[in-house]
């Protein structure tokens, strides 16, 4: 298990730790005349009790891949993370307190992944922290399980939450929480932060759950009724936290919102708004802090500063790596690699194999089921893949002959994530914020804007988050509207950052999923379909082209008209192609599995693809207005603008006129 719990400092310092937060947090949000003053006031002293006494962190070494993770799901109260961040050690100078909320400052509104060191993830939509959480525990289990060796336990670490009443109402909880219950992450430790107040005020009128019931019965360990502003207690309650190995723990703190505030303290004034200079005075006087804004005395500095602390403790894991490395020199290189995010070092080479396989067997299959093969294949390589599926493993066909369900102990690579689709893509994203690991989710197209929120913070996070969504259009037939996708591809092409594949047969789907993985800066949604698509015959170059998003996949000299299509639309552009040679017109056929891709190459391909001046026409089962702006005001787009209807595929295609004739027509 983890080192034991660092020496306490003296209460008096203590007090000191907590009033730094507050001043920190109230002088900052004055000077930014914005942001959340109440909740890192109203944490402070929690948040000395973790990071003060418990968390095992090097602030000198952000990425140090046994450091605990904290998650401050609760996002506003960003100051709180800001002011732990710098105080500790980490590369984050009171200028940029200073600059809280201002453009381009290391402290934005809410905690940004990726821009000041030591924030995790991106936080701010109440409830996501709490999955990402999860996701980060699941990491550390799955890591566990399969590098640790008796004696040798190099991945061991906890993962701890902040989280407040919006966290714990939004369903997303829920999600995640109960997925976390069943699967016993016991070295989860979530805070709540039971002040009794959110947004509209007293949270009487609409939030009375008996929280530490909720989580009982999700089979949390609950240490309930903490002061969350004795330090004593919260520790006494992070060591029985820490203490049930089997269970993930919410420790439910009573917390007063603005602690220290004479007149805003437990009001929802001071939830969301800079308390006034009058106030800030009063809060001064009345907790003792006679510093001037944005003075830490060097005492208080020092009773924070966690680096050397962090530099023992990580010196210490490097030993027990180093140890290990002797032992298993193998496992020991491949930690390594899984750690850095890095594919194997013969990763092209295989890519390529893989790909010229599946070009082989030209299968005419299901693109759902050309991605079982895909995911077949790769996680025979890449022992890094942890897929999973909101219940619908057979329908997306994730479950690969190598899958192992993670349970309530051990490890596994494959999550069972219940009927949870928000809470599956943000523990997706928690899995690849961990690192080590490279997650993929699954779930019907059309139920992917029930996930859809995460899907943007994987964007804005730009991590390496997979999600596989089947049943990409009316093709999927008898289900009818409520299960076809009409506006999805196109409102998921609209996320900045998403690249969306929407591949054609099993050598785009192969080419895509290899796209999905090579792409260390960015999620990927792959849109698959239920039925059968034709296997298109194409060359080589076309075959390296796929890449590049978009792609002449059937040309003629002197093409008179482009016809661009996705997914299975790609055949019916290919059979009125040459429908329209036999009257003798020229038609180009441009397969655009990710416009987003295709997008991002130079002019110079993208006007060879699509040269200008030549008249198109785009073919997707969607909306049409996302294809305007490659085919102009001029241009035609064969597409679906209405929600589709219950019937079989076939019938459904004609009805809405995906056909051979009418695309010539
Ligand atoms: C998904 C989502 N909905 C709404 C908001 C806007 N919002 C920010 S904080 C908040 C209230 C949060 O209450 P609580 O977690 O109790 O925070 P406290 O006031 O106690 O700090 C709301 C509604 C949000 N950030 N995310
Ligand atoms: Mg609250």
């Amino acid at each position: 298990m983890s080192a034991p719990a660092e020496a306490v400092a003296p209460a008096a310092a203590e007090r000191d730790m907590a009033n730094a937060i507050r001043a920190l947090a109230m002088d900052a949000v004055q000077a930014a005349n914005s942001g959340h003053p109440g909740m890192p006031m109203g944490m402070a002293e929690i948040a000395v009790a973790l990071w003060g006494r418990h968390l095992r962190h090097n602030p000198s070494n952000p990425g140090w891949a046994n450091r605990d993770r904290f998650v401050l799901s609760n996002g506003h109260g960003s100051m709180l993370l800001y002011a732990l961040l710098h105080l500790t050690g980490y590369d984050l100078p009171l200028a940029e307190l200073r600059r809280f909320r201002q453009l381009h400052s290391k402290t934005p509104g809410h905690p940004e992944y990726g821009c000041a060191p030591g924030v995790e993830t991106t936080t701010g939509p109440l409830g996501q922290g709490l999955a990402n959480a999860v996701g980060m525990a699941i990491a550390e289990r799955v890591l566990a399980a399969e590098f640790n060796r008796p004696g040798c336990e190099i991945v061991d670490h906890h993962t701890y939450a902040f989280a407040g009443d919006g966290c714990l109402m939004e369903g997303i909880s829920h999600e995640a929480c109960s997925l976390a219950g069943t699967l016993g992450l016991g070295k989860l430790i979530v805070f709540y932060d039971d002040n009794g107040i959110s947004i509209d005020g007293h949270v009487e009128g609409w939030f009375t759950d008996d929280t530490p019931q909720r989580f009982a019965a999700y089979g949390w360990h609950v240490v309930p009724g903490v002061d969350g502003h004795d330090v004593a207690a919260v520790d006494a309650a992070i060591r029985a936290a820490k203490a049930v190995a089997d269970r993930p723990s919410l420790v439910c703190c009573k917390t007063i919102i603005a602690r220290g505030a004479p007149h805003k303290a437990n009001t929802h004034d001071a939830h969301g708004a800079p308390l006034g200079a009058e106030e800030v005075a009063a809060t001064r006087a009345a907790i003792g802090w006679n510093h001037p804004p944005f003075e830490i005395p060097a005492s208080v500095y020092a009773a924070w500063d966690a680096r050397a602390r962090g530099a023992r403790a990580e010196g210490a894991w490097n030993e027990t790596l180093a140890a290990y490395a002797a032992q298993h020199p193998q496992l020991a290189a491949e930690f390594r690699r899984r750690a850095a995010g890095e594919l194997p070092a013969d990763w092209a080479a295989q890519a390529r194999a893989l790909l010229d396989e599946v070009v082989a067997k030209g299968e005419t299959i299901a693109t759902r089921k050309a991605s079982l093969n895909a995911i077949e294949a790769l996680a025979r390589r890449l022992p890094e893949l942890v897929g999973g599926s909101a219940d619908l493993a057979g329908s997306n066909l994730t479950l690969w002959s190598g899958a192992r369900a993670l349970g309530r102990s051990g490890g596994g690579n494959y999550l069972h994530y219940g009927v949870r689709e928000f809470g599956m893509a943000g523990i997706v994203n928690g899995l690849a914020l961990h690192g080590g690991v490279i997650p993929f989710g699954a779930t019907f197209l059309v139920f992917s804007d029930y996930a859809r929120n995460a899907l943007r913070i994987s964007a804005l996070m730009k991590v390496r988050a997979i999600q596989v969504f089947t049943h990409d259009s009316i093709g999927l037939g008898e289900d009818g509207p409520t299960h076809q996708p009409v506006e999805h591809a196109a409102a998921l092409r609209l996320i900045p950052g998403m690249d969306v594949w929407r591949p054609c047969d099993t050598v785009e789907t192969t080419a895509a999923w290899i796209a999905a993985i090579e792409r260390r800066d960015g999620p990927t949604s792959l849109l698959l379909s239920r039925q059968n698509i034709a296997f298109q015959p194409r060359d080589r170059a076309a075959i390296d082209a796929i890449r590049r998003g978009g792609y002449v996949l059937a040309d003629a000299t002197a093409p008179q008209a482009v016809i661009i299509a996705t997914g299975s639309e790609v055949p019916l552009a290919v059979g009125a192609r040459a429908k329209l040679a036999e009257a003798g017109i020229a038609v180009r056929v441009v397969s655009m599995p990710s416009t987003n891709v295709f997008d991002r190459q130079d002019a110079a391909y993208r006007a060879a693809v699509l040269p200008p001046g030549v008249p198109r026409v785009a073919v997707e089962a969607g909306v049409t207005d996302y294809w305007r702006k490659y085919v102009g005001l001029e241009g035609e787009v064969i597409g679906i603008d209405r929600f589709g209807e219950s019937a079989p595929g076939p019938e459904l295609f004609k009805f809405f006129g995906f056909t051979v004739d009418n695309v010539v027509g």
